[in-house]
């Protein structure tokens, strides 16, 4: 029996969700015959089946847009396949492949100047558009994850479906506490996080279906399965991770009248409606930032090898635990407390641009600065500080978080190194999560990750439902450069 999550309610609610499963299946089911059979309005007849036995779902949703961008995918291919959409210089061969179009990323586009756009929205629209929390200002996350699944908006109603789903996936098996009481708490929370991830896999079901022999038409569904099942799971896994290593392995049982953020939120143990409108608001702005970057990136690259779910964003969250990516967030944090304890509190303008450039002339980056797209201020950076302004109030490390922004740019443009002098997502989370009493710096990534989680499975999702390919880029030797630069 799971002894962590939901766990009254999850027996019950497991059983009568293993029915509506076998319901969705069959229904799903029917909606790809449809669509192969060219019948044109699947929904209208769909809607016609869904007042009978069958109840509208994601999944449902998700099946219905699959067979027009199936058709855009293999036209794509087959009547334009050899048209060019990049070069490579060497410089990118060396350098990290900056800027090289060589993959496909349905869910969100990165602009080097506006920042990222979710399906099409920015951060400000999303912030209007997606459904709250009653009483609240922030967008919930399961809105997201429906809109990068489906393209669309959701209602109020998608949005319950989405919580009530993983409210009841949501419990934690007993073997994967087992293992979890098995790492020795100072390891990293990171490390902990993906071994807990990967643990599951056990229980794929895209695994199973596999060995089994399922159709390539059919991979993305118990991929589906599987991100359904993990996402319903990781506010869980993390919160025991933060209960276990800092707060005596004392943990708060889930609250299974508040949603998916709400509840991380609730059983990390920080209360009040603040926190969990923080929570919210971060769950939604780490979730994507298009397909290149590490997390992203090494998600896709190893589900590409049909790996299921828990290998691919175990892998993904490895990427991510590195500090150029985001682990930044809790290097930011450790910078600014180090600066303030040795300059003794809020430090003035010079003493701030003189411990930048000791920071900088001893070789470290300024962590929170500089990003390898944008161009601008991070669009998510200007989100956080605009809930800082209307939450924080007097703050003395937002105040120094503050006089950076005003700081640092200027000192990266004299350097004349950065390509990007101005602050990325990582500069603000640390210092609105220690507001609010999260005081282990190392525990934030973890928090990133969650929300990552939701964005980079939703496209790998749509990349076994796309029937992308097994990744193998060429690689080159120096030598063989070498021989091309001869002439
Ligand atoms: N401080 C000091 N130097 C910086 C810098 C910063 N914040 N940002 C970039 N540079 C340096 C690079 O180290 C590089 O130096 P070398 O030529 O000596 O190697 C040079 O400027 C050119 O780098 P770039 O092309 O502008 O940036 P990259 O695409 O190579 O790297 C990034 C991007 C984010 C890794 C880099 O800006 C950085 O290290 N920033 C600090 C760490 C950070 O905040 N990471 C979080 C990013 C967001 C996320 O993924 O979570």
């Amino acid at each position: 029996m799971p002894r962590f999550g939901f766990n009254k309610n999850t027996v019950l609610a497991g059983k009568i969700f293993n029915i509506f499963n076998i319901l969705n299946l069959i229904d799903t089911t029917i909606i790809q015959m449809l669509y192969f059979l060219s019948i044109e309005s699947i929904e209208g007849i769909f809607s016609n089946l869904k007042g009978g036995i069958f109840m509208a779902s994601l999944k449902e949703k998700f099946a219905s847009k699959l067979g027009p961008v199936r058709d855009q995918v293999r036209t794509h291919i087959k009547e334009h396949g050899d048209v060019k959409i990049s070069d490579v210089t060497v410089a990118q061969a060396y350098g990290g492949m900056r800027g090289v179009k060589c993959m496909v990323t349905e869910t969100s586009a990165l602009d080097p100047f506006e920042g990222i756009r979710f399906r099409g929205y920015n951060i400000p629209q999303l912030r209007e558009k997606l459904p709250k929390a009653p009483g609240g200002k922030e967008p919930l996350p399961e809105g997201i994850f429906y809109l990068l699944l489906t393209g669309e908006l959701p209602n109020e109603e998608d949005v319950q479906d989405i919580t009530n789903e993983w409210r009841a996936r949501s419990a934690l098996p007993d073997y994967l506490i087992d293992v979890l009481n098995a790492i020795p708490n100072d390891t990293h929370p990171m490390t902990q996080f993906s071994t807990g991830i990967l643990t599951l896999q056990k229980d794929s079901i895209f695994s199973q279906k596999y060995r089994e022999g399922i159709s390539k038409m059919e991979y993305w569904d118990p991929m589906f399965e599987d991100v359904m099942n993990l996402l319903a799971k990781l506010p869980a896994i993390a919160s025991y991770i933060y209960r276990k290593s800092y707060k005596n392995n004392e943990h708060i049982p889930a609250d299974p009248n508040l949603d998916w953020g709400g509840n991380f939120a609730h059983m990390v143990g920080i209360e009040g409606e603040e926190f969990k409108e923080l929570m919210r608001l971060y769950l939604v702005l780490h979730s994507d930032h298009e397909g290149g970057n590490v997390s992203a990136h090494t998600t896709h690259l190893v589900g590409s090898a049909l790996s299921d779910a828990y290998y691919s964003l175990s892998a993904g969250m490895n990427g991510l635990a590195g500090p150029l990516h985001g682990l930044a967030n809790q290097e930011v944090l450790r910078w600014v407390m180090n600066l303030m304890e040795e300059l003794g509190g809020v430090p003035d303008k010079e003493q701030l641009t003189k411990y930048c450039w000791d920071t900088l002339n001893s070789g470290q980056v300024i962590p929170g600065y500089g990003h390898a797209v944008l161009r601008q201020t991070d669009p998510r950076y200007v989100a956080q500080r605009d809930f800082a302004l209307k939450h924080l109030g007097e703050d003395d490390i937002f105040t120094v978080v503050s006089a950076l922004y005003d700081i640092v740019p200027p000192i990266l443009e004299e350097q004349g190194k950065a390509k990007n002098p101005w602050p990325n997502v990582d500069a603000h989370s640390g210092v609105l999560l220690l507001h609010y009493g999260v005081t282990e710096y190392d525990f934030y990534t973890v928090f990133f990750g969650a929300s990552r989680a939701i964005g980079v499975l939703s496209s790998l999702i749509w990349d076994r439902a796309l029937g992308l390919a097994i990744e193998r880029p060429k690689s080159v030797t120096s030598e063989w450069i070498a021989e091309q630069l001869k002439g």
